[in-house]
């Protein structure tokens, strides 16, 4: 299915008048409060996150899974579920493939579905947390930190045949996620764990392509619930610095300890210009996968503020990889997205509206009172008519959730897959 360019129109017709009347109001006040306007729907409107291939589908707990009604079952099917995102908020422009989950069967069809629909192929992921179907070796005991040669040797050969696949879609960027680490205290030498790791991942960065990056994921427990490999900031940093220039530590949110201070982390991998790309979700407990700002919106506002920062500070940083990593068990996957990447919007907006000057004088002043008001007053400003704004002028709906129902979407690709589809993927 494709959005037809007329029902856009129609949709947005019936929210027009409202949509101006909001946005004059609130573009006004800003103006007066020497805000450029202009310049930050201008930000937003470029602001592309990209749809990982696996959370157009229901994915589940490990207690159980309940299928989404009309999930796409192939390439095919996840690319069209992007690119209806993506007709609607015209923010996800992107997609990022886990191999082998999606290996494309026909390249050349492949690559012209994308481009009809506006979408580039980000980072690609590989898979050496599961065993593969006909694979010699198992990874019941780790993949690229294995006390065995020929494991490793079977999961670095899998890298490689990941970047070969990007390689011919458009891809710049391999990312790689281990669930490598112990379960029990005494199961693993750690630092045999992590020299066999850096090793393995150096022989993966001698195979990227020149323009191509590493991006090393990192998180602290699960599956191995004693110890993980790659467990933090830190790891990731030093095993990035360990490949060389272009290896960089990627941050996912629910990766981390309850009351971690991610804001701190990113800030800092930023400034040492080794933060290469970002997973968003949100999370009560652990990795939860949640939608993005259903559980800590100020959190995330004040992960923008860095992100922010760095963007406008760090030249020495590389562009970022942006790319929702949720799952959803009881939503449609569709609406769940586009109510993440309304939250990324948001925060990012309200990032845009603190004015970095103003906070500089009041820190350099230990002004702690107004270093906060600067920052509440963003974060307490509705920027949603903004957003509205970049997504029109992108060619988009004013509100992509209500459009979606509006329009019948999922209903229709029921008719078109199916009641009882099953998505590959997590
Ligand atoms: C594991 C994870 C990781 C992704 C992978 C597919 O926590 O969410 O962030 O790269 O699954
Ligand atoms: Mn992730
Ligand atoms: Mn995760």
């Amino acid at each position: 299915m494709k959005i037809d360019q007329n029902l856009i129109i129609d949709s947005n017709n019936k929210n027009l008048q409202t949509h101006q009347s909001h946005f004059n109001f609130l573009a006004d006040s800003l103006s007066k409060k020497g805000k450029n306007v202009d310049a930050i729907v201008s930000r937003l409107k470029d602001f592309q996150v990209a749809i990982p291939s696996w959370a157009l589908g229901a994915g589940g707990t490990r207690f159980g899974r309940f299928s989404y009604y009309g999930e796409p079952s192939n390439l095919e099917q996840k690319l069209e579920d992007v690119g209806l995102i993506h007709a609607l908020t015209k923010t996800a422009g992107a997609v990022s493939l886990h191999i082998p989950w999606d290996i494309p069967t026909d390249y050349k069809a492949i690559k012209e579905l994308a481009n009809d629909l506006d979408i580039k192929f980000d980072a690609v992921n590989s898979n050496t947390f599961q065993d593969q179907e006909k694979a010699k070796e198992s990874y019941k005991y780790g993949s690229l930190s294995n006390t065995s040669s020929a494991i490793r040797e079977q999961a670095i050969q899998h890298n490689i045949d990941v970047i070969n696949i990007g390689n011919q879609l458009g891809s710049k960027s391999l990312t790689v996620w281990l669930a490598d680490g112990s379960c029990f205290p005494g199961q693993n030498n750690f630092q045999t764990a992590l020299q066999n790791t850096e090793n393995s991942l150096k022989t993966i960065y001698k195979k990227l392509p020149e323009d191509w990056n590493m991006l090393i994921e990192y998180k602290p427990y699960e599956p191995n619930f004693y110890s993980t490999v790659i467990q933090d900031w830190g790891t990731s940093f030093m095993l990035a610095n360990a490949c060389g220039d272009k290896a960089y530590s990627l941050v996912d949110l629910g990766h981390h300890l309850p009351n971690s201070n991610i804001e701190q982390i990113v800030s800092i991998l930023m400034s040492k210009g080794k933060l290469g790309g970002f997973h968003f979700n949100d999370s009560k407990y652990g990795d939860d996968d949640l939608t993005v700002g259903s559980i800590k919106p100020y959190a995330l506002f004040l992960i923008f503020n860095e992100l922010v920062y760095g963007m406008q500070n760090n030249p020495q940083n590389p562009d970022l990889a942006w790319m929702i990593d949720a799952s959803h068990n009881i939503k449609d996957p569709l609406e769940d997205l586009i109510q993440s990447l309304e939250a990324i919007q948001e925060a990012y907006a309200k990032a845009l509206l603190i004015d970095q000057a103003e906070l500089k004088a009041a820190q350099l002043n230990n002004d702690v009172v107004k270093c906060q008001e600067i920052l509440q007053d963003a974060y307490r400003t509705d920027v949603r008519p903004l957003i509205e704004k970049a997504r029109l002028d992108a060619g988009g709906v004013v509100h992509p959730i209500k459009t979606y129902r509006d329009l019948n979407i999922r209903n229709t690709l029921i008719k078109e897959r199916g009641k009882n589809t099953v998505a590959t993927g997590l």
